[in-house]
C-alpha cells in the first residue's frame, strides 16, 4: 500500500474517532488521534471534553511503549501551549514518535503552526493538509471564532413542499415526521446555542433543549449527555414571559435586547434568564451581528437559529447565516399558509438570496436540504452559464 493511501485510510480513522466527541468537547474541537506502527493501529483516541486530556494524549496512553517510532495521525495540529492540559507537542516528544500527520493547522491564535514548527524543530517528520476538507468539517465554528471572532451559523427551517411552515391561523404541528425532527434534535445537540425570536416564544412557547437520550446520539461520552445548549431569544423590547417554558428546563437562557430599563432586566433576572443588552441595527431591532460578536466571545462555536420568518428573515438578509438546513415535508399547505422567511424589499429577480445546494437526502419521509452562502469570489450563477 502507498503512503498516501495509510495516511489517507489512518487519517479517515481519526475523524471516525475525533465525531465521538461530537456532542460533547464544545468549546473545545472534536479531535481524533490514530497511532500507527508498520501500517498497525497501536493505539487510538479522541478529545472528550473541556478540561479533559486532548486525543494526542489518549491515543499515547493506549499505544504505551508502543508509541516510540510510530506515525501519529491526528485531525488537528498538535496543541504547543499550556491551556487546561499540558502541551500535546511535548507528550508526542517524550513518547518519541517518529512522523506526525494532521488533518488540519490549529486556527488558535496561541498554535497557528507552532505546534508542527516545533515538532519539526525537534526532528519528527510533519506531513499537513492530509483529508483536510473533512478534517475541518468536524470544527466549522471552532474554526469561525479562531480566526473570525464570529460562530458559524446554521438556520433550520421545516416547511411543507410549496415553502408553507404554519397554517394562517398560526397551526404548525407537525410539518415533519418524526425522523426530520429527531435530525433536528442531533443538530441541536452539536449546537454550542440555539436561537429564537421572542415571536415564536410568545405563539409557541417552546422547549429548545436536546431531548434525545444516549442511545439516539452516537457518541462514547455519555455520561453528561445530552449538554444543553445555551437558549438564545432574540427579543429586542424585553416581552419575553416570565413563565415561559424555557426557564423552567435545565440549562441556560439568554435574552438579547435592546431594552435597557434596569426594571424588567431585573425580572428576567429573578426567573433565571440572563438578559445581554445590545444596541439596535439601523431597522430598530436587536444588531444581529453584534449579538454573534458576542456569543463568540462567550466560546459559543455552532449557533442553530430555529425561528420564525421574521428572525429566519432578517438573519439571511444580513449575511450571517453560513448554512441553511432545510427540511421539506411532501405535503401542500396552499398558499394561504405561512412563508419561510420575510424578507421586505426583494422585488426584482437581482435582488435574490442566491444559495449553493451542498446535499440533498431523504430523512424518512421527508427532504433535507443544505445549503450555504456562494463563497465572495464565486461567480453567479448566470455568470457561469
Ligand atoms: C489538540 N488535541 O484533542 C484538542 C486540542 O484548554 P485545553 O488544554 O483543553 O486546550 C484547548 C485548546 O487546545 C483548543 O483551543 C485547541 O487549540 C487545542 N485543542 N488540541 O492537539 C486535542 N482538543
Ligand atoms: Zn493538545
Amino acid at each position: 500500500m502507498s503512503l498516501d493511501v495509510l495516511d489517507a485510510q489512518m487519517m479517515a480513522r481519526a475523524i471516525l474517532l475525533a465525531r465521538r466527541g461530537l456532542y460533547s468537547t464544545d468549546p473545545n474541537p472534536r479531535v481524533g488521534c490514530v497511532l500507527v506502527q508498520d501500517g498497525e493501529i497501536v493505539g487510538e483516541g479522541f478529545h472528550r471534553r473541556a478540561g479533559e486530556p486532548h486525543a494526542e494524549r489518549n491515543a499515547i496512553d493506549a499505544a504505551g511503549p508502543r508509541a516510540r517510532g510510530a506515525t501519529t495521525y491526528v485531525t488537528l495540529e498538535p496543541c504547543c501551549h499550556y491551556g487546561r492540559t499540558p502541551p500535546c507537542t511535548d507528550a508526542l516528544l517524550t513518547a518519541k514518535v517518529a512522523r506526525v500527520v494532521v488533518g488540519m493547522e490549529d486556527p488558535n491564535p496561541l498554535v497557528r503552526g507552532r505546534g508542527l514548527a516545533r515538532l519539526r524543530a525537534a526532528g519528527v517528520e510533519v506531513r499537513t493538509g492530509v483529508l483536510e476538507r473533512d478534517a475541518r468539517a468536524l470544527n466549522p465554528g471552532f474554526e469561525r471564532r479562531m480566526r473570525g471572532g464570529l460562530p458559524y451559523v446554521r438556520c433550520k427551517l421545516a416547511a411543507s413542499l410549496d415553502g408553507r411552515t404554519a397554517m394562517a391561523s398560526g397551526e404548525s404541528k407537525w410539518v415533519t415526521a418524526s425522523d426530520a425532527r429527531h435530525d433536528v434534535h442531533r443538530l441541536r445537540a452539536r449546537s454550542s446555542a440555539v436561537v429564537t425570536g421572542i415571536g415564536t416564544v410568545l405563539v409557541d412557547d417552546p422547549s429548545m433543549n436536546v431531548r434525545l437520550g444516549p442511545k439516539e446520539l452516537p457518541s462514547l461520552s455519555l455520561d453528561e449527555l445530552p449538554r444543553q445548549p445555551l437558549r438564545v431569544v432574540v427579543d429586542t423590547r424585553l416581552r419575553m414571559p416570565l413563565d415561559a417554558r424555557m426557564l423552567q428546563l435545565p440549562g441556560a437562557t439568554l435574552i438579547a435586547t435592546c431594552e435597557h430599563s434596569p426594571k424588567p432586566i431585573a425580572r428576567a433576572n429573578a426567573v433565571g434568564a440572563e438578559v445581554c443588552v445590545l444596541p439596535p441595527d439601523p431597522a430598530g431591532r436587536v444588531d444581529l451581528y453584534l449579538l454573534l460578536r458576542y456569543l463568540a466571545e462567550r466560546e459559543i462555536n455552532e449557533v442553530l437559529i430555529e425561528a420564525g420568518p421574521t428572525l429566519a428573515g432578517a438573519a439571511m438578509a444580513s449575511g450571517l447565516v453560513d448554512e441553511l438546513v432545510l427540511y421539506l415535508a411532501p405535503h401542500l399547505m396552499g398558499d394561504a399558509a405561512r412563508g419561510l422567511f420575510h424578507l421586505p424589499g426583494i422585488e426584482r429577480m437581482e435582488q435574490r438570496i442566491g444559495l449553493v445546494l451542498d446535499e440533498v437526502r431523504r430523512v424518512g419521509v421527508d427532504l433535507r436540504l443544505r445549503l450555504r452562502r456562494p463563497e465572495p469570489w464565486e461567480p453567479k450563477a448566470e455568470e457561469q452559464r
